[in-house]
């Protein structure tokens, strides 16, 4: 079933190649409401004029919190975590400050069980009929039952971004693997690549699955023996492993590493920096031959949110096709917004390592969710991994 929807999101996708049209900024105001009549009942008492927001950093266009400020009058305090680790841990604790935050699907699963949103009060949100009925099928028979909580953010996929000058010189008469999860996970590959700095994502739900899935593993067991032999695999390479980061963008932009375990659109942002900044280095997002693992990031709105018609007012906003496209444009991470489609500019409709083609998201690992058990059994793994233990 999971396969079928996949399906068809990939053709979406797929399509997207040639159907872009230029950059727009953020949409203009709607028309104002009309005032309620005489009779209608008082209304609810305002809320203040603010919104907190808590998300992945590198995901929100420039300009954007601005332009829903000024056309809205609402203030918006913006702050971003790194990993849904760091999420999670807030979310547990309670009492976060956030109205809406933005976990991937992976963890919603059993925040979404645990409580921790509110249900989207849909009437708030008319916007939500742009988004693509496949995906929200994906989401609704896999993480949110009758999509009740969350609206997707973007999606994506975890994968190996290369500074390709620099992998070249280091594997000197060594060619490229076929696989390219070899060159963060073969001792061969990680002993010559040490040089110029191997990055793996800072994360236990980030790293044992991809270990997962390149040892022939279901990348998301909920089975600890499997993260026992994930660990020996990894124990081979921690040698030579430099830098554990979530923020790839510096790490391959600024020098820091040539290879890295990481996101497809801040690999593929890393790369036009690199352009940007007329570097001689060529960065490259690989799209490795047994797969990447899709991950899907969502709004949700917090259970103990303060501000929860902001919040439904800026997912609104937000998922005006200008907005979702201007995601897609500046972000590289494709929209789940259907009606944004044409509006994605045709180089970022056809880069094949943002919006994948058919065959190759065949190969792709859909994601799936870990019990709270798992997850603490594998940041154990994870943390001994780490320190070499
Ligand atoms: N720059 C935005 C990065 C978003 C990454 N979310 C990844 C979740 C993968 N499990």
């Amino acid at each position: 079933m999971m396969k079928k929807y996949l399906w068809s999101f990939a053709l979406s996708a797929v399509v997207l190649a040639g159907c872009g049209k230029k950059e727009e900024p953020p949409a203009a105001a709607p028309a104002p409401v009309a005032s309620a009549p005489a009779s209608a009942p008082a209304p609810a008492p305002a809320e203040e004029k603010v919104l907190n927001i808590y998300n992945w950093p590198d995901y929100v266009p420039e300009g954007m919190i601005a332009a829903f400020e000024k056309e809205t009058g609402i203030k918006v305090n913006y702050d971003t975590f790194e990993t849904n680790e760091a999420l999670h841990a807030k979310l547990v604790a309670g009492n976060t400050g956030y109205d809406i935050v933005v976990p991937g699907s992976v963890f919603a699963k059993p925040q979404i069980e645990g409580g921790m949103f509110q249900p989207l009060d849909k009437s708030k949100i008319k916007n939500l009929a742009n988004l693509d009925p496949a995906i929200m099928g994906t989401l609704a028979s896999k993480t949110d039952p009758d999509n009740k909580h969350l609206v997707p953010w973007a999606w994506g996929f975890t994968t190996v971004g290369i500074n390709k000058t620099k992998v070249a010189k280091a594997l000197g008469k060594m060619p490229m693997p076929e696989n390219a999860w070899d060159l963060v996970f073969k001792p061969e590959y990680t002993a010559k690549l040490k040089s110029c700095g191997i990055a793996y994502l800072d994360s236990p739900t980030e790293i044992i699955p991809v270990a997962l899935h390149y040892i022939g593993k279901e990348a998301y067991s909920n089975d600890p023996a499997d993260y026992k032999l994930a660990a020996d695999m990894l124990a081979k390479v921690r040698k030579d492993v430099r830098i554990f980061s979530s923020t790839m963008i510096d790490d391959i932009a600024g020098g820091k590493a040539c290879v890295a375990i990481g996101w497809s659109g801040d690999i593929n942002i890393a790369a036009g920096r690199a352009v940007e900044n007329k570097s001689k280095d060529v960065i490259e997002s690989l799209l490795p031959s047994t797969g990447a693992l899709i991950f899907f990031d969502t709004m949700a709105i917090t259970k103990d949110a303060k501000h929860p018609n902001n919040a439904a007012a800026f997912i609104d906003f937000y998922l005006r096709a200008e907005n979702a496209a201007l995601m897609t444009n500046t972000m590289n991470y494709p929209t789940a917004n259907k009606a944004a489609v044409e509006k994605i500019k045709p180089e970022i409709a056809g880069n094949k390592t943002i919006f994948v083609e058919a065959d190759y998201f065949a190969k792709m690992i859909p994601p799936s969710s870990f019990s709270n058990e798992a997850r603490e059994a594998m940041a154990t793994v994870y943390n001994g991994f780490k320190k070499g233990k």
